[in-house]
């Protein structure tokens, strides 16, 4: 099966956002074993920056203790592994760095064609969580304002039409604000394909709640560094909704 169908199936999904760069080895096995037990759909892994060598380790650790798929999530162009499954091949189509909607892609391409990873093309969407987030200050775009649901639609149509298969909604690492229910279920309504949703999101209620306003994947990543144990109830929470 591809890992595409599995976005498309029916029935919500949890990612688990693992970041390289800050659990320990026994860290990650935490989180693979309780990630199986709970039913976690995808391992997404990246991060704003790497500041080690760990990116390849991880994986091979999720990957020994989990029978989940692992998807880069990748921050820049360093972040390539053959050991994942699938490759989020972000197009920055919130901001206006040529860099983040093609020039970064250009040169990571002969090294994605090698890799044998399935790309999942993705339209990537910062919205204003309230303040600067890593990928705003990193990608040097502004994100889009939480209240322009014209912008944030349009944005997502003109994804879909360029062939884009996914598009994520993100609201950055640590987002004071989650993407807002209004602006997720108008997005939703305005596209045929997969939407994601991530950032800034706490507690499995709202998870949940950016679920049932049209998010087909939640990505959580902060929330469960803090609290681990909460993995089993997050997943339940997106999964009980229909
Ligand atoms: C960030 O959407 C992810 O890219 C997850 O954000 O760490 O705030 O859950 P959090």
């Amino acid at each position: 099966m591809k890992l595409y169908d599995l976005f498309t199936k029916p029935g919500k999904k949890i990612a688990v956002l693992v970041d390289p760069d800050k659990p320990t080895d026994e860290q990650i096995i935490q989180i693979a074993k309780r990630s199986q037990e709970s039913g976690v759909d995808f391992f997404f892994v990246g991060g704003s920056l790497l500041t080690n060598d760990n990116l390849d380790s991880c994986i091979k650790l999720l990957k020994i203790h989990a029978k989940i798929p692992v998807i880069l999530f990748p921050g820049n162009t360093n972040q390539l592994s053959n050991k994942a499954d699938g490759f989020l091949f972000l197009s920055l189509i919130s901001g206006r760095n040529a860099e983040m909607l093609i020039g970064r892609h250009v040169i990571a391409a002969p090294y994605l064609k090698l890799s044998g990873l399935e790309i999942l093309p993705t339209g990537y969407m910062l919205i204003d969580s309230g303040k600067p987030t890593s990928v705003s200050y990193m990608s040097n775009t502004v994100p889009i304002p939480n209240d322009k649901f014209d912008i944030a639609i349009c944005t997502a149509m003109a994804g879909e039409m360029l062939g884009m298969k996914l598009i994520f909604l993100e609201g950055g690492s640590g987002a004071e604000r989650s993407v807002s229910d209004e602006m997720i279920k108008m997005v939703h309504g305005s596209i045929n394909i997969p939407l994601i949703v991530g950032g800034g999101i706490r507690t499995p209620e709202r998870a949940a709640q950016c679920a049932r306003a049209g998010a087909d994947v939640i990505v959580i990543g902060n929330a469960l560094e803090k609290e681990p144990g909460l993995l089993s109830q997050f997943a339940d929470a997106v999964h009980g909704v229909i």
